[in-house]
């Protein structure tokens, strides 16, 4: 590091706080302490490496889940610089690991874009590990340093061997602080590959190899996508029917401000964008999405008329038109991204978006001229999505004037709370009208909603909005949340603050899960990225001994229960059947009462995963539904799609 000395001055680092203010108040660095927090902390390691990668000097990162569940990540880039650092006057990788750092530039040179906390993670990691390892290779030396409780160097950097001169690179193993991580210090092996695989769609030619060391069979998987986000796009279409062969990809950069977008039409009716910046999924959206989603529009419109697709006096395609059946990703990557919004994933840098809409516009009306064989298949699929939108509003103003009129036929099903304060109202999806009718008895009635659901949810994957809209169930959702829904969509006419699906444990509650996810993805997204959406947690299993009875939500909470009863006690055990075998007052113990109910909150991340099961269970193509329902035979027995 001595070497780059000159390119510090004081302003490139900021002492902001010591590590223990990050131990006092974990969530302000991490988000939470739960699983989330927990797995965040793989992210901060790994987002150096990927920095690295970025700055052109490592191709391969690998993760490994140890036996302990500490973690071990490795790169093959420079190494964290191992000299003094001049300002710290202690080696560059303590100082990483352990000055709390205002986010931007550390190592002067090139920028970092990964996500994250911009290269702060590195201190924020330390400061929750109960201890940590870095090892640098490095001028064909291998340097060491361990920190334990919360960051507390135990020892300087040190040489502790010899490697190959052409050997370089970054380990560096974590053990997560229990005292941190009260809820769990177990990693999710399919929450980190999720991840890993978006990484490796994203930064394309990187391969990241994920391992699990934790069973006595290793679990190794190595991600890596020449083709970056038109693999991703491929992907995501797999269970789909494309009506273009080509994935389109266009790219440009401009003010070191860089703009990949791949897409692919299907013949579907939903839009499936997905927009990053900086490797963060940017839920919200922001500025290079608008740039693209306007350019799309305008570009489609044009050649439409310049083709005489569109006659002079028809009306504009609109946004929603031209992205029907669209299956899109956009990266960008930006030097300094600005996130605003509710969750903080909407880029609000404004100059982005002409650049996204430079770069898209540019792109896509050169595509359209060099294929017009495509062209002419995506502007019908517009033109069609038009005359459907015409055909749905007339649908829809039924409804509205159903909703306002059917008083009685609404009230039969929707069993609603006094209160009318949204903030403090719940409403219930309940699967079955009998477990409906328990949980009307045992709810709160000031503030607990009730709708029993009869039947399934019809299947949104095949149906565009006027037939959603046409089916009875949907249309009672839609009335109840009274958010109105398509062009009317309004999130702060919400009529309640939690929305709970309550379905059995078993596989048609399951089913009716995917369902009613799918459906909230589809027309009410802003509700699952607001956290409005949860999902109640019914007991597994309910144990009898004596007069106690004791519900439990798993296997593992039944045997560490049952390990507290005496050996010598009878142990009557019963697996639950489903919610309608409770009586109103255990439901409301178990699954709805507010002091010890369990619920978990539905991420987009999880209605995502419903899509893509749907979209394998209920999509038009035959065979991956065949091969998931062979693959999953014992499961899905009596499975209905
Ligand atoms: C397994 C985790 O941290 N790799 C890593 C980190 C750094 C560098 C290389 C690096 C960066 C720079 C120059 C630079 C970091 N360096 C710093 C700092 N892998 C992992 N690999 N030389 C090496 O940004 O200029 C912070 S992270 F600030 F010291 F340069």
């Amino acid at each position: 590091m001595e070497e780059k000395k000159e390119h510090y001055d004081a302003s490139d680092i900021q002492v902001l706080e010591g590590l223990e203010a990050v131990r006092k108040r974990p969530g302000m660095y991490i988000g939470s302490t739960s699983s989330t927090g927990l797995h965040h902390l793989v992210w901060e390691i790994v987002d150096n490496a990927i920095d690295e990668s970025l700055a052109g000097y490592c191709d391969d990162i690998e993760i490994i889940i140890n036996k302990d569940n500490s973690i071990t990540v490795k790169d093959d880039g420079r190494g964290i610089p191992t000299g003094i650092h001049k300002k710290t006057g202690i080696s560059t990788v303590e100082t990483v690991y352990t000055v709390l750092h205002a986010g931007g530039k550390f190592g002067g040179g090139g920028y970092k874009v990964s996500g994250g906390l911009h290269g702060v993670g590195a201190s924020v990691v330390n400061a929750l590990s109960s201890w940590v390892e870095v090892k640098v290779y490095q001028n064909g030396k291998v340097y060491f340093i361990r920190f334990e409780n919360g960051g507390h160097t135990k020892e300087p950097l040190k040489v502790i061997d010899s490697c190959s001169l052409d050997r370089t690179g970054t380990t560096v193993t974590f053990k997560a602080d229990p005292e941190i991580f009260k809820e769990t210090t177990v990693y999710d092996y399919e929450i980190l590959k999720t991840r890993v695989r978006e990484l490796a769609f994203l930064n394309k030619g990187l391969r990241i190899i994920l391992v699990d060391d934790r069973e006595i069979e290793q679990k190794k998987e190595t991600f890596i996508y020449e083709g970056g986000i038109s693999e991703y796009v491929k992907y995501l279409n797999k269970n789909k029917t494309p009506i273009h062969e080509q994935i389109i990809y266009l790219s440009g950069q401009e003010d070191n401000i860089s703009v990949e977008v791949a897409l692919q039409y299907n013949t579907g009716y939903t839009s499936n964008i997905y927009s990053f910046t900086n490797n963060i999924n940017t839920h919200e959206g922001g500025t290079h999405e608008d740039g693209v989603k306007r350019a799309l529009t305008r570009i489609i419109n044009n050649y439409g008329k310049k083709n005489k697709f569109l006659k002079d006096n028809d009306a504009l395609l609109t946004g929603d038109d031209v992205r029907e059946g669209i299956t899109m990703i956009i990266s960008c990557k930006h030097p300094d991204p600005q996130f605003e919004g509710q969750t903080k994933t909407k880029l609000g840098n404004s100059e982005v978006r002409k650049i996204a809409d430079d770069v898209f516009s540019e792109g896509f009306e050169r595509f359209l001229l060099e294929n017009p064989d495509e062209a002419r298949l995506i502007m019908e699929k517009a033109m069609t999505a038009a005359r459907a939108r015409v055909a749905a509003k007339k649908a829809r103003e039924l409804t509205r004037r159903k909703g306002d009129l059917d008083v009685i036929n609404f009230g039969g099903k929707l069993v609603d709370c006094k209160d009318k304060d949204p903030s403090v109202c719940e409403i219930f999806l309940v699967e079955g009208d009998s477990a409906g009718g328990s949980a009307i008895k045992g709810r709160n009635s000031m503030t607990q909603a009730i709708l029993p659901l009869r039947g399934k949810i019809l299947n949104v994957e095949k149906a565009r909005l006027d037939r959603a809209l046409s089916n009875e169930e949907i249309r009672t959702i839609i009335t109840a949340f009274g958010t109105g829904i398509g062009e009317d969509f309004d999130l702060s006419k919400l009529r309640y603050d939690k929305i709970i699906i309550m379905t059995d444990a078993d596989v048609d509650g399951s089913h009716i899960r995917v369902l009613l996810l799918t459906l909230f993805y589809r027309f009410f997204k802003p509700i699952v990225e607001a956290g409005h959406v949860y999902a109640a947690q019914p007991p597994l299993f309910c144990i009898k001994h004596g007069k106690t009875i004791k519900y439990v939500l798993n296997e593992e909470e039944r045997d560490n229960y049952l390990a507290t009863l005496s050996p010598n006690t009878k142990y009557d055990m019963m697996r639950m059947k489903g919610l309608g075998e409770m009586d109103a007052e255990e439901l409301n113990e178990t699954t709805m009462d507010i002091n010890t109910r369990v619920l978990r909150k539905i991420t987009v991340e999880d209605a995502m995963a419903a899509d893509e099961i749907f979209n394998k269970l209920m999509g038009e193509d035959v065979e991956p539904r065949r091969k998931f329902i062979e693959e999953n035979a014992v499961y899905v027995e009596n499975l209905d799609v």
